[in-house]
């Protein structure tokens, strides 16, 4: 069986980072060994939420991790609650990194041209180094703009199709940084329609779909961690993102059936969806 390290925060409410990764790495076979960066009652989008910064304790995973001789067919992270835990998961990769294992850094900053409160520029500085440690970078547009100086107001104004040009040679500007970097940045409206676009120095690849309703708490986690799962399990990056999407618009769809106009922070009804990937993953589990 395949196994994981998952760095993130694990959020009460939302439906985010730890509390979707864990779920959807499980049912695709992967054990998924958590590192929490931070516990919070409430993911930060809602208007009230406490958070316990875990910045202290986190070197001790490397140091217990080591005197157990552990090691991980992937390493896959996302949110921060403070700009040393990105020198952290920096630390984590440079210990854990094999010639074999997968790493995917989930850029977690913000969204809808904001950062996300809580979040500051040194913390997006040390993000950015981040990323060039990773095989897969899995920005929103928001983030991907922060990521390699792309004005997001500029290129949110463009038509569609200039957008996604300017898209990617942002993109490509990462990938000069590093070569062998898969970029996809996720949910890039167009119209009524959401994009996923993946680049690599050789191939670029889109999924587009329909969007439904508004913007969801941790649909880009729940993204990154079905994708990191399918590229784990040896499947090829256009079947990672295809299911990805289909999952996400299931259980997007099963939000809607329940209430059309529903809270958006508390995130989608993935739980009873899980079924599909276990499908997709059958020879795994
Ligand atoms: O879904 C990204 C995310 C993860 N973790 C926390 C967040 C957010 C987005 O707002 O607040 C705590």
């Amino acid at each position: 069986m395949a196994k994981a390290a998952v760095i993130n925060d694990l959020s009460g409410f939302g439906r985010c980072s730890l509390g979707v990764a864990v779920p959807i790495l499980s049912v695709c076979g992967i054990q998924a060994c958590a590192i929490p960066t931070a516990v919070l009652t409430n993911q930060t989008g809602f208007p009230d939420y406490a958070c316990i910064d875990l910045t202290e304790h986190l070197y001790d995973y490397i140091k217990m991790w080591n005197l157990c001789d552990a090691s991980f067919d992937g390493i896959y992270s996302g949110y921060i609650a403070h700009p040393e835990q990105a020198d952290f998961i920096s630390s984590f990769i440079d210990n854990f990194r094999t010639k074999k294992n997968l790493v995917l850094v989930d850029p977690v900053m913000g969204d809808n041209g904001s950062i996300y409160k809580g979040y500051s520029q040194s913390m997006c500085d040390k993000m950015r180094d981040l990323t060039m440690k990773a095989d897969v970078i899995t920005p929103n547009f928001t983030e991907l703009c922060l990521l390699s100086g792309g004005s997001y107001s500029e290129i949110s104004s463009l038509s569609a199709s200039k957008k996604k040009d300017e898209i990617k040679k942002l993109a490509q500007k990462l990938i000069e940084r590093k070569k062998d970097l898969t970029v996809i940045v996720t949910g890039i409206d167009d119209n009524n329609k959401i994009c996923n676009m993946a680049f690599t120095k050789d191939k670029d690849f889109f999924t587009v779909s329909d969007r439904l309703g508004k913007s969801f708490s941790g649909t880009g986690d729940i993204f990154a961690s079905v994708t990191f799962s399918m590229l784990l399990n040896g499947n090829d990056l256009e079947t990672a993102m295809n299911t990805a999407v289909t999952f996400i618009e299931r259980s997007i769809k099963d939000t809607l059936a329940i209430d059309p106009d529903p809270d958006h922070n508390y995130g989608v009804e993935f739980e009873k969806n899980l079924g599909f990937l276990i499908d997709k993953n059958r020879t795994k589990i």
